[in-house]
C-alpha cells in the first residue's frame, strides 16, 4: 500500500515539521547534494539579483515576477553586481541539449551558472522550487544545496487545443508559464479543427470571421443530450500571435503551430466551401442525427459536435494554393523550425466518391485514397521544406508512405513512433494511455471527460524510449508531449484541473535522468507540489488521495475480496456494506479485506480525524455463478482498455453504471472476446449474459455474433444451441446480450463475442477496425 507520511487533502493542508526540511524540486535534478548539517539562506526584500554577463534579464525578471506574485515583494537587479545575494552567471558545461546549469546555495547566497541563458533560466526555476510554500512571506528560507542539472530530452512539450474551446491570450500566457515552471520547451498550439479556426490569416479573412464561430455546442458526452444554442468562438490576431510567440521565447519555449490538413477541416470549409470535395453539400448532412444542431442547417457550417467528419479538403490546385498562402503567413509569425500539419483522422469517404479525386489518383499513379493522403502531405512538406522548415504530422502520415523529412508524433500508442524511428525519422512520443491529459485521472470522475483513465502514476511511469527500439534508432526519439484536447474542457480552471498534477509527473519523465526517476520519491514531493499549485492560484486534481478499492478473487475462487487502499497514512478508511449478509447499514472501520459472496452495495471513504475526506467509492456488486471464478482470454484486450485487473474484470461482479466513462471496460480493437470460465465444479445454469457498450460515434460496435459452448474437461467443447441472443438496452450506450437455454450442467464455459469487423462507409471511423467493449459476463 502506498502511504505518505504527510498529507494533504481536499483543500486542507496538514503539515509536519519534518516536511519543512524536505526538498521537493520537480523535475528532480540530475545531481543534488546537501551539506551534512542542514542550513538555510534567507531571501528578503534586501536581497539583490546580480547579473554577470549579458542576456540574463529574462531570468531575473521571471524570478522577480514570481516573488512579487507569490510573496509580494521585488528584488533589485544589479548588472555586474558582486554583493551577496542571488548571482546569475555563465559557466561552460558540456551537455547534449541546451539548458545545463549548476547551482549552489550557501551562506553567501545563491549562485546559478548556466551553460547558456537557457540554463540560467532553468536554474531560476529550480530556485523557485526551493522557495517555501509555508510560513513567512517576507523572510524566505531556502536550504543549502549543490545542484548540477541538465535535461534528458531535447523536446519537452505540452499541447493545447484551442479549437474545440477557445482560450484567450491571457490564459495561453499563463499556460506557457506553467510550461516554463516545469522546464518544458515546446508549446504545441492546435489552432485549427472542425469546431473553429483560431488564427487570423490576412489573405483569407473569412477563416476567422466565419470559421472562428459556431452556433452552438452539443451538451454532455457525445452525441450529447441537446445543444446549448450559444454562439461561441474567438481567434488570435496576428499581433496577438506575435505577442504569445515572444512571451514564450522569453521563457525559452518554442511555439509549434498546427494547421490541420487534410481532415479536421470543417471550419476552413465553412469559410471557403470550394475547399471541400462537395461544395454544395450541407455540413449538417455529415453530422449524425443524434447530435443536436443549433441555428442554420443549410450550406457549410462550423461543426458543433465532436469526433471525425467526412467533409475534408479536396486535393485540388486551389486547395494547395490556399494552404501554401496560409503556411506563408504562419511561417512569418512562428520562428519554430517545426510546422505541424496534422494529418490525423482523415476519412477517405469523400475522396472515394469524388470523381475529381478518383481521376487524380489515376493521373498521379497513386495506389488508393491512402496514397492520396500521402501525396497531400508530401506536397505540403515539399513546400514547407522549401521555406526552410520541417513538418510534424500525427502518426497517420505513415500510411501510404511517409513524407521524406517528416517528424512523426506517435499518438495511437507507441507503434507509429517505433515504425518511424526505424525508418530514421525523428519522433515525438504522445501515446494516449500515458499522456492524454483529456483522459480521466480518477475513477470517480466529477465531470465529463473524453474517456480513458490515465492516473498520475501511469503518466509518471511513462518511458519515452520504447524498449522495442534497437539501440541505434533510439536517438530518433526527441522526447514526448502531453496533449490536451478540449472537447470537454470549456474553461481555464478545467484545463488546470486536467493538467495538474500530471504535468509535474511528465516534467520529470522528460527532464530527469532515467535513473533519478522514482515514484516513491515523487510521492513524497506531492504535498509540496500541491502547495505550489495553491500559491499559483491554480486548480488541480486531488484524485491522487482518493481511497482506492481493489477487487480481487477470494481464496479458491469462492467469491470476491475488496481491499481498500489509501495513500494517506493518517486516514482511516471506513465503509458501509449493504447486502452481503450484513443487514444493518452501519459505518464500520476498515481493518482488512472485505468478503463479497452475494449481491452487495459497498460505499467507502477516508476519514481524517473522524471527518469524511476525499471522494467516496461506490461499488454495486451483482454476483452470479461466474463471479470471482478463474477466467482466461484467448485475445488480450487493448493496452488502452484493460478493464479492472484484465480478464478478471469480466467476472468481478461490477458493471459500468455510467456508460462509457468507466474503467470497467475491456476493449478489443478488431479482435474477439474469447473467454473461458472455469466454474470449479460441474454447475447447473440456464443463461449467459454479456454486458457491452455500443457507441458508433466512438467506433465501438456490438459483436457480430455471441456464442456459448461448454465442456466438462476443458478440452472438448460443445456449442450451446437453442437460445437466440436477445439484447436489452441498459441506457448510456450500454446493452446486455443474453442467451438462455434449458438448464444444463458443465464446469467450463466458453463465451465468444465476435468482433463487428470493419466500420462501414458513412460512419465515423469508416474503414477502421471496430472496437468491441465488454465489462461483465454473468452465468445464472
Ligand atoms: C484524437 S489525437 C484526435 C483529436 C481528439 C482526440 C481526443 C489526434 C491526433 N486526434 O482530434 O481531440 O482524439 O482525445
Amino acid at each position: 500500500m502506498r502511504k505518505l507520511a504527510l498529507m494533504f487533502l481536499a483543500g486542507m493542508v496538514l503539515q509536519g515539521a519534518s516536511f519543512a526540511q524536505q526538498i521537493s524540486i520537480v523535475p528532480e535534478p540530475a545531481e543534488m547534494t546537501m551539506p551534512k548539517t542542514a542550513a538555510k539562506y534567507v531571501i528578503n526584500s534586501n536581497t539583490k539579483i546580480n547579473l554577470v554577463g549579458s542576456g540574463l534579464e529574462e531570468s531575473a525578471s521571471f524570478l522577480n515576477d514570481y516573488i512579487q506574485k507569490v510573496y509580494g515583494f521585488k528584488l533589485a537587479v544589479v548588472p555586474n553586481g558582486k554583493s551577496a545575494g542571488i548571482t546569475l552567471s555563465y559557466e561552460k558545461q558540456e551537455y547534449r541539449y541546451p539548458g545545463a546549469y549548476r547551482m549552489q546555495v550557501g551562506n553567501k547566497g545563491v549562485n546559478i551558472a548556466g551553460d547558456n541563458a537557457n540554463g540560467v533560466f532553468y536554474g531560476v526555476q529550480t530556485l523557485i522550487q526551493l522557495l517555501p510554500t509555508e510560513g513567512s512571506k517576507t523572510a524566505l528560507q531556502i536550504p543549502h544545496v549543490n545542484i548540477k542539472d541538465y535535461p534528458r530530452f531535447g523536446y519537452r512539450g505540452m499541447h493545447l487545443d484551442v479549437s474545440r474551446h477557445f482560450f484567450d491570450v491571457n490564459f495561453v500566457k499563463k499556460y506557457i508559464d506553467y510550461l516554463a515552471l516545469h522546464k518544458m520547451n515546446y508549446f504545441h498550439w492546435h489552432l485549427t479543427d472542425d469546431q473553429g479556426w483560431r488564427i487570423e490569416i490576412k489573405k483569407y479573412p473569412k477563416l476567422t470571421e466565419v470559421g472562428g464561430w459556431r452556433n452552438g455546442t452539443i451538451v454532455g458526452r457525445y452525441p450529447g443530450t441537446g445543444n446549448d444554442n450559444i454562439r461561441v468562438g474567438g481567434f488570435y490576431t496576428q499581433d496577438e500571435i506575435r505577442e504569445v510567440v515572444k512571451y514564450a521565447a522569453d521563457r525559452y519555449i518554442t511555439v509549434v503551430p498546427e494547421i490541420e490538413m487534410p481532415g479536421h477541416a470543417s471550419a476552413a470549409i465553412a469559410a471557403y466551401p470550394e475547399l471541400s470535395c462537395f461544395p454544395g453539400e450541407a455540413t449538417k448532412k455529415y453530422v449524425p442525427e443524434n447530435c443536436a444542431w443549433a441555428g442554420d442547417s443549410t450550406g457549410k457550417q462550423v461543426i458543433q459536435s465532436w469526433g471525425v467528419y467526412d467533409d475534408v479538403f479536396v486535393p485540388s490546385e486551389n486547395t494547395f494554393k490556399f494552404l501554401e498562402d496560409v503556411v506563408d503567413e504562419v511561417i512569418a509569425l512562428f520562428p519554430s523550425k517545426y510546422i505541424h500539419v496534422g494529418g490525423d483522422e482523415c476519412p477517405k469517404t469523400n475522396w472515394k466518391r469524388s470523381e475529381f479525386c478518383q481521376n487524380l489518383i489515376k493521373e498521379k499513379g497513386l495506389k488508393d485514397e491512402h496514397g492520396l493522403q500521402s501525396y497531400f502531405i508530401n506536397r505540403m512538406e515539399k513546400y514547407i521544406n522549401s521555406k526552410g522548415r520541417t513538418i510534424i504530422g500525427w502518426d497517420e502520415i505513415l500510411e501510404g508512405g511517409l513524407a521524406p523529412n517528416a517528424l512523426v508524433m506517435s499518438w495511437r500508442g507507441e507503434e507509429g513512433g517505433i515504425a518511424a524511428a526505424k525508418e530514421n525519422h525523428e519522433v515525438i512520443m504522445t501515446p494516449g494511455n500515458f499522456v492524454y491529459f483529456d483522459h480521466s485521472q480518477t475513477r470517480n470522475e466529477d465531470s465529463v471527460t473524453i474517456g480513458g483513465y490515465t492516473p498520475l502514476e501511469e503518466t509518471y511511469s511513462y518511458e519515452p524510449v520504447p524498449a522495442a527500439l534497437p539501440a541505434d534508432k533510439q536517438k530518433y526519439i526527441l522526447g514526448a508531449q502531453a496533449n490536451l484536447w478540449t472537447e470537454y474542457i470549456k474553461n481555464p480552471s478545467k484545463v488546470e484541473y486536467m493538467v495538474f498534477p500530471r504535468m509535474s509527473a511528465l516534467s520529470e519523465v522528460l527532464w530527469s535522468p532515467a535513473s533519478k526517476r522514482n515514484w516513491k520519491s515523487f510521492e513524497k514531493k506531492i504535498p509540496a507540489i500541491f502547495n505550489r499549485y495553491g500559491k499559483w492560484g491554480s486548480n488541480y486534481s486531488k484524485s491522487y488521495f482518493d481511497l482506492k478499492a481493489n477487487v480481487v478473487p477470494a481464496a479458491a475462487n469462492k467469491g470476491l475480496q475488496v481491499k481498500l487502499e489509501s495513500p494517506i497514512a493518517a486516514a482511516q478508511p471506513v465503509y458501509i456494506l449493504e447486502g452481503a449478509g450484513s443487514s444493518a447499514a452501519t459505518t464500520t472501520k476498515y481493518n482488512g479485506p472485505l468478503s463479497i459472496t452475494s449481491n452487495a452495495k459497498l460505499t467507502a471513504w477516508n476519514e481524517l480525524k473522524g471527518k469524511p475526506a476525499g471522494a467516496k467509492v461506490q461499488l454495486n456488486f451483482t454476483t452470479n455463478k461466474a463471479t470471482g471464478k478463474k477466467i482466461s482470454l484467448q485475445n488480450n484486450p487493448s493496452k488502452n482498455y484493460p478493464g479492472q485487473g484484465g480478464a478478471f474484470g469480466l467476472v468481478n461482479g461490477l458493471r459500468s453504471e455510467k456508460g462509457m466513462n468507466s474503467t470497467e471496460w475491456l476493449g478489443w480493437e478488431g479482435s474477439d472476446l474469447d473467454a473461458t470460465i472455469d466454474l470449479g465444479e460441474s454447475t447447473s445454469f440456464e443463461k449467459v449474459q454479456l454486458h457491452i457498450a455500443e457507441s458508433h460515434g466512438s467506433w465501438i460496435y456490438g459483436p457480430a455474433k455471441f456464442e456459448i459452448s461448454v465442456s466438462d474437461d476443458g478440452n472438448n467443447y460443445k456449442a450451446v444451441t437453442g437460445g437466440q441472443a436477445t439484447s436489452r438496452e441498459d441506457g448510456n450506450s450500454m446493452k446486455s446480450l443474453e442467451v438462455s437455454f434449458p438448464a444444463l450442467k458443465a464446469r467450463f464455459v466458453k463465451v465468444k463475442a465476435v468482433n463487428y469487423g470493419q466500420i462501414p462507409d458513412g460512419q465515423a471511423g469508416a474503414g477502421h477496425k471496430a472496437w468491441l467493449f465488454a465489462d461483465e459476463i454473468s452465468i445464472r
